[in-house]
């Protein structure tokens, strides 16, 4: 947000090159969920303003994610029963949905709600595992399909995009969900990837089984990060980069299901990895000067083709 309010050439950017626009923090439950029914909507009014003005689409992240639990309920946690914070968490999540109803059309109802490791189960540390059970995530669907019918309703997750013990809990979660009768209607793909990344043969596999489910998908945070290391990046890191790019498209455009595929930021002079990742960075598609890099030029052809 300081990006879309301080900055005329990120304006720009994103009036000129996204048909779909993601906030990367105000909608986040941290910052919308001021108190036990308070909301502050100021961001989201604005950046759906912004979307509206230049004939864009919104896409909702996140309703739930555990590293985004506001401090106000997190200090006071055990001020609340189980069931008085599920009745707030429904007020919220039915609040946030129908506030944007018809405007913004697809929602991370859950964020990153799987384990890491080679035995992932739910995170049993976040907040709502811990304070609601293993079952919170099934009524988060069904509130907000009451709260917009109309919304497709996903979850989430960073490095699934391979077969792997991670995508496969999160497709043993979602079959579960889909088997109960539970309204979720596509997974997202993060896209979080390191430059070398090639489009493999378990990547088609992997989408191809969420499609079997009859659940679509979307690459939701694409970025391709390289270790720079305070030099600029080279010619033949920047040709890699492109490659990723293009075959993470590819899997989006060859594959069933694909419904979107959105990167996470546009201008490498405003990105999460310097700060998260020291030492790396260049991960976008425009580069700091707001310069398209061979990345841009791959992805603008391979939508050309299409
Ligand atoms: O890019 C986001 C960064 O600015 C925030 O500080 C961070 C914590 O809220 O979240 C980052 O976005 C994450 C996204 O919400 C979920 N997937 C991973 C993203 C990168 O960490």
């Amino acid at each position: 947000m300081a990006a879309l309010d301080g900055d005329p050439r990120y304006r720009a950017a994103l009036a000129r090159e996204c048909n779909l626009l993601v906030a990367e923090n105000v909608q986040k439950p941290h910052a919308l969920w001021r108190g036990p029914t308070t909301y502050d909507f100021t961001h989201t009014d604005r950046l759906a303003q912004f979307a509206h003005d230049h004939g864009q689409t919104l896409r909702g992240h996140t309703l739930l994610w555990h590293q985004s639990v506001p401090r106000w309920l997190q200090e006071h946690e055990n001020d609340y029963s189980s069931e008085a914070l599920r009745e707030l968490l429904q007020a919220y999540v039915t609040a946030v949905v129908r506030r944007y109803r018809g405007v913004i059309t697809v929602w991370d109802v859950i964020n990153e709600a799987v384990e890491d490791g080679e035995t992932p189960g739910l995170r049993p540390e976040s907040f709502w595992y811990r304070k609601l059970g293993p079952d919170y995530i099934a009524p988060l669907f069904h509130w907000a399909q009451a709260a917009d019918p109309s919304a497709r309703l996903y979850y989430n997750d960073y490095e699934a995009e391979a077969i792997g013990p991670k995508s496969d809990a999160i497709y043993r979660l979602v079959q579960d969900l889909l088997a109960r009768g539970v309204p979720i209607h596509g997974v997202g793909l993060q896209g979080h990837l390191e430059n070398g990344w090639r489009l493999e043969e378990t990547h088609r596999a992997n989408v191809r089984r969420l499609a079997a489910l009859g659940l679509e998908w979307q690459i939701t945070e694409a970025d391709v990060r390289m270790p720079l290391n305070g030099a600029p990046p080279t010619e033949s890191a920047l040709a890699a980069q492109a490659d990723a790019y293009g075959d993470l498209l590819e899997l989006c455009l060859t594959e069933p299901g694909c419904q979107g595929f959105v990167t996470w930021g546009v201008t490498d002079a405003y990105s999460w990895i310097p700060g998260f990742r020291p030492g790396w960075g260049a991960s976008l598609l425009l580069d700091e000067d707001f310069r398209p890099k061979p990345a841009y030029f791959a992805i603008a052809e391979a939508l050309n083709n299409d």
